[in-house]
């Protein structure tokens, strides 16, 4: 049977680059995550990954959320049967698909129309740009059904907001509006709600034409800073800029800056 829990969009930047607009697809349940939503997830993103056309991603959901973190209703377990294992889901489900998404070469845009909660709300953290409408809440709902942040939420929110805001986050378990995520430096930006996905598909639009070599520089040079010392991010920024100033976007750069016209960046490989 046809799985359309991800719908898959291909939107086209000029003549050879396009980006792909996955949706989360299960309205009725704020898109909350079933195993096969998962294994539809990994496909799309290995499959823009491996489209050199492919130059970005954009991730949302459909109807009025954007995803409510597992489907607690796989989740009910009798007295007397065996408690699930919830580490073997994690393993096999949602660590492999934040380690994807923080790592894949392509920039991925996170537009949450709604509600992200759980691990939802995380998985939208480890996206590259968040952008939010004003009527959408992040909620680090573990606490509230005896369980603790997952999918990256405790190295997430101690690096955005600090160690004081993510415990009482992760503590209360109380909602956040894309406002204040916004001004905690959680997420890129709150926009109003009818703006949303205009904004979202301009700046999908915008990084599919930049460079696609930069980015992904860019983007694996943020993601080792996490873990680097000062001196050892120096160096792999002299190695990102060494390999990148050897590189046509770098002369098609500087002869557009000093031609005074836009740049005609080269594809992804
Ligand atoms: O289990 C593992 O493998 C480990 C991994 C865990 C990762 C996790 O994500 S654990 C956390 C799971 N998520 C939650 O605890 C969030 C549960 N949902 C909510 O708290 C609320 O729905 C929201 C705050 C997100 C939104 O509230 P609201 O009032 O806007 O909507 P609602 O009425 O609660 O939800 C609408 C429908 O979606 C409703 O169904 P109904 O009554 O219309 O038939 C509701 O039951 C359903 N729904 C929402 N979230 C889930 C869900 N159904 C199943 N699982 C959900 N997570």
């Amino acid at each position: 049977m046809a799985d359309n829990t991800i719908l898959v969009e291909h939107r086209r930047v000029g003549r050879q680059a396009h980006y792909r607009v996955l949706t989360l697809n299960r309205p009725d349940r704020l898109n909350a995550f079933i195993a096969p939503m998962h294994h539809a997830l990994r496909q799309a993103l290995i499959e823009a990954e491996r489209d050199p056309s492919c130059r970005a991603v954009l991730l949302t959901g459909a109807g009025r959320g954007f995803c409510a973190g597992q489907d607690l209703s796989e989740r009910v377990v009798n007295d007397d049967g065996p408690p699930p294992d919830l580490g073997a889901t994690l393993d096999a489900l949602y660590n492999p698909l934040i380690r994807r998404l923080r790592a894949m070469p392509l920039p991925v845009v996170c537009a949450v129309n709604g509600p992200a909660a759980g691990a939802g709300a995380n998985i939208a953290l480890a996206c590259d740009l968040v952008l939010a409408a004003r009527s959408a809440s992040f909620l680090q709902a573990f606490a509230r059904i005896g369980l603790a942040p997952d999918a990256g939420g405790t190295f997430f929110l101690t690096r955005t907001v600090g160690p004081a805001r993510a415990r009482g986050l992760a503590m209360l378990a109380e909602p956040l509006s894309a406002e204040k995520a916004e001004a905690w430096g959680l997420i890129w930006k709150a926009v109003d709600d009818d703006a949303l996905m205009e904004e979202a598909h301009a700046t999908c639009a915008k990084l599919a034409s930049g460079s696609a070599a930069a980015l992904a520089a860019i983007k694996q040079g943020f993601e080792a800073a996490s873990t680097n010392s000062l001196s050892e991010q120096l160096d792999v920024e002299r190695d990102a800029q060494r390999r990148l100033g050897r590189a046509g976007d770098y002369r098609e750069g500087v002869r557009a800056f000093l031609e005074k016209r836009p740049a005609r960046f080269q594809g992804r490989f």
